[in-house]
């Protein structure tokens, strides 16, 4: 097991686990024990009437003893798998990569966000979708594709990084709300259902999604 820690991740609790999720596979993937902290109803709101959050917005990481806080997923994201060991680059070349990878993926979660949480109608969320399934998910799925069409195990290699665990995040999201849960979206893409399979089978991931049926 990794070093033990003393990092509250808190969240609102949300279907799939939203912006949190990928940073509960890290505290999975790594091995590494955490308070996992999800609002009570109301919660939030009144801590953030009290000035509580830096920045007023969730996920936020705060050391328990020190009250060090962090805020945006991706640098809680960054600082969790640097800190336990997930990502190790031998290049800056290759960790700049690994932020691009994340940052660009975000960007897709970002597009669907604007359709689910836009505040449209069935119709106008219908139609976001359909926008979504048919050209702004393809231009990502493709990329991705590309990337993995090495020999690597992972985007970055053989070695599964953070990259890796928010692509699985936001591409498990975009399946359940963009296309009815059903893995067809990735027909067309062999190397990322391929990848998407090398993730689940991580025995710390299988464990971790497994506890949350
Ligand atoms: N870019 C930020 C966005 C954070 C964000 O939008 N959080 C939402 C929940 S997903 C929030 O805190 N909403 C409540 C509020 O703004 O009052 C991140 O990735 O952490």
């Amino acid at each position: 097991m990794a070093e033990a820690s003393n990092l509250k991740l808190s969240y609102f609790k949300v279907a799939g686990g939203g912006r949190a999720f990928p940073i509960r596979l890290i505290f999975a993937e790594t091995g590494t024990p955490f308070n996992d902290y999800e609002f009570a109803d109301g919660e939030f709101a009144k801590l953030k009437a009290e000035g509580a959050f830096t920045f007023g917005q969730a996920p936020v990481l705060t050391n328990e003893d020190t009250k060090w806080q962090l805020t945006q997923t991706l640098a809680i994201v960054w600082y969790t798998a640097e800190k336990f060991g997930l990502d190790k680059f031998s290049s800056l070349e290759d960790a700049s990569l690994n932020k691009s990878y994340a940052l660009s993926v975000m960007d897709l979660q970002a597009a669907i966000g604007r359709v689910v949480y836009g505040g449209g109608s069935d119709e106008d969320k219908a139609a976001g979708f359909k926008k979504i399934a048919d050209e702004t998910a393809p231009r990502f799925l493709a990329a991705f594709e590309k990337i993995l069409s090495g020999e690597n195990q992972f985007l970055l290699g053989d070695n599964i990084s953070s990259a890796d665990l928010i692509v699985f995040s936001v591409f498990g999201w975009m399946k359940k709300v963009v296309f009815n849960d059903d893995d067809k979206f990735l027909s067309a893409y062999p190397n990322l259902a391929a990848f998407f399979g090398k993730v689940v089978s991580r025995p710390k991931i299988a464990a971790y999604l497994a506890s949350l049926k």
